[in-house]
């Protein structure tokens, strides 16, 4: 199967971390393009024109991080926990990932179209979601599952887009989160690549 992915996209990696985390690399071929120079092979796959884009052997495409996970989780034979309470944490952390896509948008239009009610709505949603995680995942048993993952995902990509949030102050369960996913290869393997 092939996942079209980008570097940048913290959606993508999410997939990407998990066909590693799940043995599959070797049976997912990762093939980059830029949503936004309009790649045909993405068009093709994917009229929605977003990544990441699964295309299985037989042409059928998935789109949507959380479905082509639990595709691979599946393929894999559902090694991790996947309760409600996962599920409750995914749907937390693609929030906080969607808000954060959506403010490093806003940031990058010209100055003069720049909303700022936008970017201050979506800074103060990224906050009252933080809380609310670092509240859900003080007693979490492994950062291994989806919910765990999509979270440090998000934080990660924070530090990439949003690092003036300064969101780790007073946040120790979020901060120990993302150091055990940062500590992992498939992780480091999946970094955007320097000056992106
Ligand atoms: N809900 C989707 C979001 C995917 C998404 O928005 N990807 C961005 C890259 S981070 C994209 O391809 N944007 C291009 C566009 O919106 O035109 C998912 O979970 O896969």
């Amino acid at each position: 199967m092939k996942l079209i992915i980008s570097t940048t996209s913290p959606y993508s990696r999410k997939c990407r971390v998990m066909a590693r985390e799940l043995g599959l690399a070797d049976e997912v071929e990762e093939i980059e393009a830029h949503p936004f120079d309009d790649d045909p092979a993405l068009l093709q796959a994917n009229p929605l024109g977003r990544v990441p884009c699964l295309v299985l052997d037989d042409g059928q495409a998935f789109t949507e991080s959380g479905l082509i996970a639990d595709y691979l989780c599946e393929q894999a034979g559902e090694p991790w926990p996947r309760g409600w309470n996962d599920r409750r944490l995914e749907a937390l952390g693609s929030g906080l990932l969607d808000l954060t896509v959506a403010r490093r948008v806003e940031m990058v239009r010209d100055e003069g179209i720049q909303s700022e009610f936008w970017i201050q709505r979506r800074e103060r949603g990224i906050m009252r979601a933080i809380d609310e995680i670092e509240q859900a995942v003080g007693d979490l048993e492994s950062p291994l599952a989806q919910g765990p993952l999509t979270m440090a995902v998000a934080l990660a990509y924070m530090d990439f887009r949003y690092p003036e949030s300064g969101w780790r102050t007073g946040r120790p369960h979020l901060t120990a989160l993302l150091d055990a996913w940062e500590s992992r290869p498939s992780f480091r393997a999946t970094l955007p690549p320097a000056g992106t």
